[in-house]
C-alpha cells in the first residue's frame, strides 16, 4: 500500500514524552523508573489516561501488561504495536516510552483524520522490560506471548528482596485478564536504536532484522574474610579477587571471540565490603551476548569452565545461576519491507540492522509477523541519562511507524 498524506503531531508526541519523563524524574536529568515501583505506577496511570482519552478499550493483565485497543471495521485479533515504560536506574526519556507514546500518537491521528482500519489496533505497554529490578528482561511480553511462565514470573525475587507478585499488588496492576496466549495480527515496534551505528552512516530509519541472543549468569563466590594485612598472600580465599579475575576473563573472551561477542560485568557486590577485610562473598553478573547461536553457546561454555578453574586457583566456592536465556530472533521479511518502503517513500535513508538490546518484539516474533523501526541514538548512547534522539528523527520514526500500521491494519 503506498504511503498517505498523514503525518503525526511530532511536537505532542515530544510533550508527551517529556510528560512521562517527569515520573522518575532524577535531579541531574534523565530518569529513574524501575518495574513496579511507586514510579512506573505514576507513569502507567499517566498513560492509561491518554489510551482512555483516545477512546482505547483499556485492559490489564494478571503480569500487569497493559493493552489498548481501538476496534476496527472488522474483529478478530489486533496489530499491536508498543514497547515498555519502565527504566534502567539512570535511564532516559526514550528507551521503551518511544514505541508506546508514538503508538498512542498514531491513534490520535487516525481519530483526528476519522480513519477507521479493517483490523483493531492495539498499544501495549509491557511490564518489566529491562530486567533490572527483577531478571529475566521481557518478562511481561515474554508471558504475554506465552514464552514464560505466568507463575514463575509472579514469584520472581528482585535485586532488593520484594517479589513480582507483592510489587503489582502494591501499585494496583495485578490485573485479572489471563495471559499468556495473546493472539496478535502481527507486531511492530518503534524504538532507538540505543547504539551508534544509524547515526555515524548519517541512516534516519533503521528496518530491525532481528534481537541478537542474549545471555545473563549471576555468580557467587564464597571465600574466607580475614584481615587483609595479617593474612600471608598465600593463605587467601578472597572472593573479591576472584571476581575481579573473572570480569578480566570476560573482557579477554570477547577480545577472543571477536566479531559480534559482547560481555559485560554491570555488578558486583562484595561482602563485607570494608577496606581492611578479604572479600568473604562477591555476587556479580555477567551479560553475554552475541547474534550467532552457536557462539553464544560455546562462550557460555568458556566462561562456566573459567569459574572452575578460578574457584579452584583461589581456594573459593562458586555457584552461578542463571537470569535470563533468549535466542537470536528473526523478524519478519514481510515487516522488514514494509518498514523500508514506507522510509523511502517518506524521503528517509533507511538500512537494515540487527538489534543489539532485546525488545519486546522478540516475544511476538515467533507468534506472528514481527518488526521493528529503528531511530538514531544521539552519540550511540542509552542506559545514561543522557540519551537523546534529536525531534526530527522522532517524527521520521513516528511517521514510518504510522504508515507502516496503516497498512499491516488494512
Ligand atoms: O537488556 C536489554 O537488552 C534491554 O534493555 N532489556
Ligand atoms: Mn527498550
Ligand atoms: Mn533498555
Amino acid at each position: 500500500m503506498k504511503t498517505t498524506s498523514l503525518r503525526i503531531d511530532t511536537a505532542r508526541l515530544n510533550r508527551r514524552l517529556g510528560e512521562l519523563g517527569k515520573r522518575g524524574a532524577l535531579a541531574g536529568g534523565g530518569v529513574c523508573r524501575l518495574a513496579l515501583t511507586d514510579e512506573d505506577r505514576a507513569g502507567r496511570e499517566l498513560v492509561v489516561g491518554w489510551m482512555r482519552e483516545l477512546g482505547l478499550e483499556v485492559a490489564i493483565d494478571r503480569i500487569g501488561n497493559v493493552i489498548g485497543i481501538r476496534k476496527g471495521s472488522q474483529d478478530g485479533p489486533p496489530v499491536v504495536t508498543g514497547s515498555h515504560i519502565d527504566t534502567v536506574a539512570t535511564g532516559g526519556l526514550y528507551d521503551g516510552n518511544l514505541g508506546v507514546l508514538g503508538g498512542l500518537e498514531v491513534i490520535a491521528r487516525l481519530n483526528e483524520a476519522g480513519i477507521a482500519t479493517e483490523k483493531p489496533l492495539a498499544v501495549g505497554f509491557f511490564t518489566n522490560e529491562e530486567g533490572a529490578r527483577f531478571a529475566p528482561d521481557m518478562m511481561g511480553s515474554g508471558v504475554h506471548q506465552g514464552s514464560m511462565s505466568l507463575e514463575q514470573m509472579l514469584s520472581t525475587v528482585g535485586i532488593d528482596g520484594c517479589t513480582v507478585v507483592d510489587e503489582l499488588e502494591r501499585i494496583g496492576y495485578a490485573g485479572d485478564v489471563p495471559c499468556g496466549n495473546f493472539e496478535a495480527q502481527a507486531y511492530l515496534e518503534l524504538h532507538i536504536e540505543q547504539g551508534p551505528v544509524l547515526e555515524q552512516e548519517g541512516t534516519v530509519i533503521g528496518a530491525v532484522t532481528g534481537v541478537q541472543g542474549i545471555s545473563w549468569t549471576e555468580v557467587l563466590f564464597t571465600g574466607t574474610s580475614n584481615h587483609a594485612g595479617t593474612t600471608p598472600m598465600s593463605m587467601r580465599c578472597d572472593a573479591g579477587h576472584a571476581a575481579a579475575e573473572l570480569t578480566t576473563f570476560v573482557r579477554g573472551l570477547t577480545r577472543e571471540m571477536g566479531g559480534a561477542q559482547v560481555g559485560t560485568v554491570g555488578s558486583i557486590r562484595l561482602e563485607p565490603d570494608l577496606i581492611n577485610v578479604i572479600a568473604s562473598k562477591a555476587k556479580l553478573t555477567i551479560d553475554l551476548r552475541n547474534t550467532d547461536a552457536r557462539k553464544l553457546v560455546a562462550a557460555e561454555q568458556r566462561f562456566y569452565a573459567f569459574l572452575e578453574e578460578i574457584a579452584g586457583k583461589e581456594g573459593v566456592q562458586v555457584e552461578h545461576r542463571s537470569l535470563a536465556r533468549s535466542e537470536p530472533v528473526d523478524f519478519h521479511e514481510e515487516v522488514i519491507a514494509r518498514v523500508e518502503s514506507h522510509a523511502q517513500d517518506l524521503g528517509h535513508p533507511v538500512r537494515r540492522l540487527p538489534s543489539g538490546a532485546g525488545h519486546d518484539a522478540q516475544m511476538f516474533a515467533p507468534n506472528c509477523p514481527s518488526g521493528m523501526i529503528f531511530v538514531p541514538s544521539a552519540k550511540g548512547v542509552s542506559h545514561n541519562v543522557r540519551e537523546f534522539t534529536e525531534a526530527e528523527h522522532i517524527e521520521a520514526g513516528g511517521n514510518v511507524l504510522l504508515q507502516t500500521l496503516l497498512e499491516l491494519a488494512g
